[in-house]
């Protein structure tokens, strides 16, 4: 397939704690709006993969001519509070499993998964975030060799500090991937994020050229693009320097309101493709 660049947009069930997802209700809702404003495909936020069938999703994404993106991953340890740094064994077990378990899913929709918060949180103290790096590494390889038969990546996400305490940055990101050194183990990055931890956007994107298929494109204050001060322009001419194939995601605050945040990120991301495929 050639180089192609794809628009999705966020969707989940039920509105959680913190939400920054446009489109929200039962997903024969979401996908049918969706679609109708244009998206290639949709980027599932469930709590687990007990909750929906993936045969009911297939369903609807052949009703509605759509793919899914990717499935977001986070509500796992803000609803379970698993993760792959929990200092109890068990925990981080539970966490590998429940990750399996959304590869296998995501290997049945075409999907990649995306790493955010099942991180977890370091520890003030350096002994106990030493081992967490080490558990990370060891769950992140673990997860990574279980869905790589399955065709299956796994995208890691660089979160700002003020809602996480490590991989915060491209580099950091950069740098543990290539610890991990598994080709199905890339990176996603997050242009809100990336608004306050990177020195600059697009170099930061050169440095990661051919290691993220993927991105959360929206604005500095999380609205969509064009409605906050990020210069898109400059971002969609980086991606094109770096040959960008993969999706242009909205995973976004409903700001003024979810349909218009949607149609609204839609428009955006339709002239930055002009640019990125030119
Ligand atoms: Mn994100």
């Amino acid at each position: 397939m050639s180089a192609r660049t794809f628009t999705s947009i966020a969707a989940t069930p039920e509105a959680g704690p913190f939400a920054p997802i446009p489109l929200v209700g039962p997903f024969s809702e979401t996908f049918a709006q969706a679609a109708e404003l244009g998206y290639d495909a949709i980027e599932l936020h469930i709590r687990s993969p007990k909750h929906l069938g993936v045969a009911a999703i297939d369903r609807l994404l052949s009703r509605h001519d759509l793919l899914v993106s990717a499935i977001a991953t986070g509500q796992l340890y803000l609803h379970e509070g698993i993760s792959f740094t929990n200092p109890h064994l068990e925990m981080r077990r539970a966490a590998i499993a429940a990750i399996n378990e959304f590869s296998r899913m995501a290997a049945d929709l075409g999907a990649s998964l995306i790493l955010g918060y099942i991180r977890g949180k370091f520890g003030d103290d350096s002994e106990l975030a030493a081992r967490q790096r080490q558990w990370m590494l060891e769950c992140c390889r673990e997860c990574s060799d279980f869905a790589a038969p399955l065709g299956v990546k796994l995208l890691l996400e660089p979160i700002n500090r003020y809602e996480m305490n490590d991989f915060n940055t491209v580099a950091a990101a950069l740098s543990f991937a290539g610890a991990i050194d598994r080709p199905n183990f890339q990176l996603i990055l997050d242009t809100f994020h990336m608004n306050i931890e990177e020195p600059s956007i697009t170099s930061s994107i050169g440095k990661a050229a051919g290691c993220v298929p993927y991105f959360h494109m929206v604005d500095s204050n999380r609205w969509a693009p064009g409605f906050g001060h990020t210069d898109f322009r400059e971002i969609a001419h980086a991606l094109r320097a770096i040959e960008f194939s993969g999706f242009l995601a909205a995973e976004m605050l409903p700001h003024p309101d979810h349909l218009t945040a949607a149609r609204q990120a839609i428009e955006a991301y339709r002239e930055m493709i002009a640019i990125i495929e030119a």
